[in-house]
């Protein structure tokens, strides 16, 4: 991976010399609108330099190889209209194969989406993004977003919510990433991307020491814009439309575009749209 910026790697020096921990340091940059992923590989980079810049002992890469076998979704044995997540009747609206892909109703209240806009707004930030391709620091121009992550089970709106997730695609609370929050103002789009992290990237590795690939994908729109904003599966001309209290759920068993993820966030024409990404790794994410 290329050097991240002189004046990011000043500031993360002078913070540990201060005696900040790692994670004071990891929580300051998150708050700031840094993505996890983005902030070890600054982290592991500077702690690389500061071992007299000796190559990273890498993590072997994923293998994009063989399928897993263990997915996280939900029981959809019976071909229910319902399924019980715990606190709430979740409501199974659409269902595709291949890829999986699941839209739900009734999966967060009203007060919930209030809550998680409420608490995030002013934690909002446009995303600089440590670009995996370079390690520089960039606007990721993909995504015209802004946005912010929460810590896993920060309030109890956010714990609840992350319990029936959980429950819901049968995946370990512990497995999920901190939920993100995206807001998109009119003309604001997330360009077509998968959200795996792509093996063939430098800062990959570094990235997957923690919790591994991600393999599925859950987002939940908190606020529906007046128009545009679909979510949407170009591979298989799928559009889903964001509406408050649903969601899609799409799994990718391997790092690669075969398995038909490639998805976007359509450009909001009007109003705004504000949504909650929850994304599922392989192993415990700490
Ligand atoms: O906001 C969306 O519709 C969207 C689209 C694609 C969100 C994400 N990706 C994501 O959070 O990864
Ligand atoms: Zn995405």
């Amino acid at each position: 991976m290329q050097p991240i910026s002189p004046e990011l790697r000043e500031w993360i020096v002078a913070q540990l010399a201060a005696g900040h921990s790692v994670a004071a340091l990891r929580a300051s940059m998150h708050a700031a609108g840094w993505r996890d992923d983005a902030t070890d590989a600054a982290l592991a980079e500077v702690e690389r330099a500061a071992l007299g810049g000796a190559p990273a002992v890498a993590a072997p890469a994923e293998p994009a190889g063989p399928a897993r076998t263990e997915m996280p979704g939900p029981d959809l044995e019976g071909a229910p209209l319902y399924i019980d997540a715990g606190d709430r009747r979740v409501q199974v609206l659409q269902t595709v194969q291949h890829p999986r892909v699941v839209v739900f109703g009734n999966l967060l209240g009203g007060e919930e989406c209030e809550a998680l806009i409420a608490a995030a707004r002013a934690r909002l930030a446009r995303s600089l993004t440590v670009e995996t391709k370079t390690g520089g620091e960039t606007l990721n121009v993909d995504r015209t977003s802004e946005g912010m992550f929460f810590e896993r089970g920060e309030n109890e709106t956010v714990q609840r919510i992350e319990t029936r997730i959980a429950r819901l695609l049968n995946w370990p609370l512990e497995f999920g990433e901190g939920l993100q929050i995206l807001r998109y103002v009119p003309g604001a789009q997330y360009r077509p991307h998968y959200d795996y992290f792509d093996p063939r990237e430098p800062g990959t590795p570094t990235i997957l020491r923690r919790g591994g690939q991600r393999v599925g994908t859950l987002v939940m729109y908190l606020q529906e814009p007046e128009q545009g904003g679909a979510t949407t599966f170009p591979d298989i001309g799928l559009e889903v439309a964001p509406v408050r209290g649903t969601g899609v759920f799409f799994s990718y068993d391997r790092p690669d575009p075969a398995t038909r993820t490639l998805h976007g966030g359509a450009p909001v024409l009007a109003g705004e749209k504000w949504v909650a990404t929850k994304w599922l790794r392989e192993r415990e994410f700490r």
